[in-house]
């Protein structure tokens, strides 16, 4: 791995508009499971399918085991920040990087203290009444039983793009802008299946094209450099100046 880390260095110390596209194999290393991994989500045995439980429809037909799948599988209220969150906030810091574009609803970037984060399948940290639009802190969906209800006796709904649902249209021209204009595209942590997300890598039109993923994936072929390793162990060797 020592001269891919040297070219990634490289690449990293030559560019100022570094965005960083990611998914849920960004947060495994600070304990949050993904989806597709063996020891992932979809490799538990459930009533349902995930997609089917985390969809829009399940979550209006059945909103009950919605809400007991959601708090027992998504929420990780004790997860931390990891290497690979640290250091994609340093180097927008530093000047070099100008966003993250993330799939995770983990609020971990922003608790890192990244800045400018595009979180193109919402917050588990936003909740918000159906019917009157007051928002809700995590701990009050976590700890509340069966279906959480406003004062207003309304739904309160996580803030998360489920299944069947679009994404928020002023977040995905966001990360569309700045993937347009990005000098370098880092892609980790990611299956790169779930679409619309993943169609916004054919944004980025540079050279400096970078794959961090520990299975192989779609875009593997034409990116400029592929490793497989974990993101944070990756990251956090790199030096910003
Ligand atoms: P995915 O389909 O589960 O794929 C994860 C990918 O990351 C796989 O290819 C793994 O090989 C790879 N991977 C796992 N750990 C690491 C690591 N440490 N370093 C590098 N690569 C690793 O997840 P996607 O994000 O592609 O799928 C999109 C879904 C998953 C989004 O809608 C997310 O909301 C959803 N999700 C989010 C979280 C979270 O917020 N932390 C957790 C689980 C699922």
């Amino acid at each position: 791995m020592k001269k891919e880390l040297e070219e990634l260095q490289n690449m990293i110390d030559q560019s100022k508009r570094i965005v960083f596209f990611g998914g849920a194999g960004v947060s495994t290393e600070s304990g949050i499971p993904d989806f597709r991994s063996v020891d992932g989500l979809y490799h538990q045995k459930y009533k349902y399918p995930p997609e089917v439980m985390l969809s829009h429809s399940f979550y209006r037909q059945h909103p009950e085991e919605f809400f007991d799948f959601y708090r027992d599988k998504l929420l990780y209220p004790d997860a931390k920040p990891n290497a690979a969150h640290r250091k994609l906030a340093e180097m927008e810091k530093a000047g070099k990087l100008s966003a993250v574009v993330t799939q995770n609803i983990d609020g971990l970037h922003q608790a890192a203290g990244s800045q400018k984060v595009y979180e193109l399948h919402g917050s588990v940290l936003r909740n918000y009444c159906e019917r009157c639009h007051k928002s809700y802190e995590m701990d009050f969906i976590r700890k509340s039983k069966g279906v959480p209800h406003c004062s207003c006796g309304g739904t309160i709904k996580p803030d998360v793009v489920l299944y069947e649902e679009g994404l928020d249209s002023d977040t995905l021209d966001g990360a569309l802008t700045v993937i347009s204009a990005a000098d370098m595209l880092i892609i980790a942590g990611t299956s790169l299946v779930v679409y619309p997300a993943a169609s916004l890598i054919d944004y980025y039109r540079g050279h400096r094209l970078v794959l961090i993923n520990k299975s192989e994936t779609s875009a593997d072929r034409r990116a400029d450099l592929v490793i497989h390793a974990p993101v944070g162990e990756v990251l956090e060797q790199i030096h910003v100046e």
